[in-house]
């Protein structure tokens, strides 16, 4: 069985001593929950050992908004315009990438309206490498797409809905799968990238977003998992 939130409460409580453990196994690599972010204002862009992004578009709000609409402080992301590709980045401690073992990484998203809007997991330090690039289109359907050129509709979502997604990654084997809620929307895919790592996630718009709505984000983690302690990683 997949290691359950007991497991990544452990995870977490070991932060600060891990903070200099770079890519080993178990190694708490991103927990952004924004709790303890200034409300109601831009987060800065001081990186993972913060709770922060790395980078943020110009033209995109990322404010940091009471509970209310998540059950805990979260991240409103909101295009000043349409018409452009804006995102906000978010890296690992220590702008580690991860080349081999399990890795997962984690999120909340909730949609205040249907629109287009972008996750992509990347190498660290850019964009060029496509892990895995997943759509939520304004149809209300789910895509996904990768380096290996495969793309797919996995699944739908509806606006106001609390989304808890799930991205595994078996980097010796190159295959990812996504899960919604629990439940595998995309299981098994090769992403097609051999020659870096996984360093970042990255959310944002895409030219067809619309301007002025607001989704929002949440708890946006990343794990190192040791193999001998996970069972069933799909
Ligand atoms: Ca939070």
């Amino acid at each position: 069985m997949f290691p359950n939130r007991w497991f990544f409460c452990c995870l977490i409580s070991w932060l600060p001593c891990l903070a200099n453990a770079g890519v080993e196994p178990n190694t708490v690599l991103l927990d952004a929950r924004f709790n303890d972010q200034p409300l109601n204002a831009q987060i800065g862009t001081g990186g993972a050992s913060l709770g922060q992004p790395v980078s943020i578009s110009a033209g995109l709000q990322a404010f940091v908004v009471p509970s209310g609409v998540l059950p805990t402080a979260s991240l409103r992301v909101r295009p000043l315009a349409s018409g452009a590709a804006r995102f906000v980045s978010f890296e690992f401690v220590d702008s580690a990438e991860v080349t081999d073992g399990l890795l997962t990484i984690n999120f909340l998203l909730k949609a205040g309206q249907l629109d287009r809007r972008l996750v992509y997991v990347r190498e660290q330090g850019s964009a060029g490498r496509d892990f895995l690039s997943m759509t939520l289109l304004s149809s209300g359907s789910i895509a996904v797409s990768d380096q290996s050129g495969n793309s797919a509709s996995i699944g739908t979502y509806t606006a106001g809905a609390l989304m808890a997604f799930e991205f595994r990654f078996k980097m010796d084997t190159g295959r990812y799968s996504i899960f919604l809620n629990g439940v595998p929307l995309a299981t098994d895919r090769a992403h097609g990238i051999t020659d870096r790592g996984i360093g970042s996630l990255i959310i944002g718009t895409d030219p067809a977003s619309t301007e002025g709505l607001d989704w929002f984000v949440d708890d946006v983690q990343a794990f190192r998992l040791d193999e001998l302690l996970v069972d069933g990683f799909e």
